[in-house]
């Protein structure tokens, strides 16, 4: 098989119910260079609670000029097993994940990120997609989907990640909207609304860890005009 690629996704994943720590395992994939400096991120829901998954097989595909290189994988204890190619237009992966065990009443969420060169992911719509399928038992049609991409970091919604957003996230947790100091949160998928903007709460979880606390506030500090990672990815 040719063109074994540079792989490019990344899967981190976190349930939605009450359940072990994450545990993190890095693939071996090339690093993307710093000219990716933009980092898009979907989750991916599976949101029924009666649903007992045994697999999840999972895809997605990147436009190349501007877009890729990512590889990484959070999972809940099961295994992941995972590939990709890269095409003349489009990188893409997939694979699938089995969790150690079929966790009833639990909802799961996966989420896929992508570096890119610019800022205008969003606005194309043929840069990114990607599905996924479940098998098991009890599980509904429809109780998956992936979210729009959102850029990391960028609260305020104008295309970068910068100061505004730093204290978009410190005012509302001062506010007590996402976490209280000194607590952690599940990064699901509740909507929270602040300033006048709608927020899912995974938006928060800037190391992509799957929980939404001070840890991920101080890496946006550091994204900050002047600050040690400004004008980077995030590379969790
Ligand atoms: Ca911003
Ligand atoms: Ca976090």
């Amino acid at each position: 098989m040719n063109n074994i690629k540079k792989a490019t996704a990344a899967i981190a994943a976190a349930a939605l119910c009450a359940v072990s720590a994450l545990s993190t395992t890095l693939n071996a994939n090339a690093a993307a260079d710093a000219s990716y400096k933009y980092t898009y991120r979907s989750v991916l829901l599976i949101k029924n609670s009666d649903a007992q998954i045994s697999k999840i097989t999972w895809n997605y595909a990147v436009l190349r000029r501007y877009y890729g290189n990512y590889a990484k994988l959070g999972n809940l204890g099961g295994t992941n097993v995972g590939g990709g190619s890269a095409g003349d237009q489009y990188e893409s992966c997939g694979g699938t994940y089995t969790p150690s065990k079929a966790k009833p009443g639990c909802g799961i969420a996966f989420t896929v990120s992508t570096f890119a060169k610019t800022n205008d992911f969003l606005t194309n719509p043929k840069a990114f997609s990607c599905g996924a399928s479940c098998t098991g038992s009890y599980i509904p049609k429809f109780s998956t989907e992936f979210t729009r991409p959102f850029l990391v970091g960028d609260l305020n919604y104008d295309g970068q990640v910068n100061d505004s957003d730093y204290w978009e996230m410190r005012t509302a947790v001062e506010a007590g909207m996402i976490y209280r100091s000194g607590s952690s949160l599940k990064a699901d998928v509740t909507n929270i609304y602040w300033h006048g903007r709608s927020y899912g709460l995974y938006m928060f979880d800037m190391n992509n860890d799957g929980y939404v606390n001070s840890a991920d506030l101080t890496l946006l500090e550091k994204h900050k005009n002047g600050g040690s990672l400004a004008g980077k990815r995030f590379d969790s």
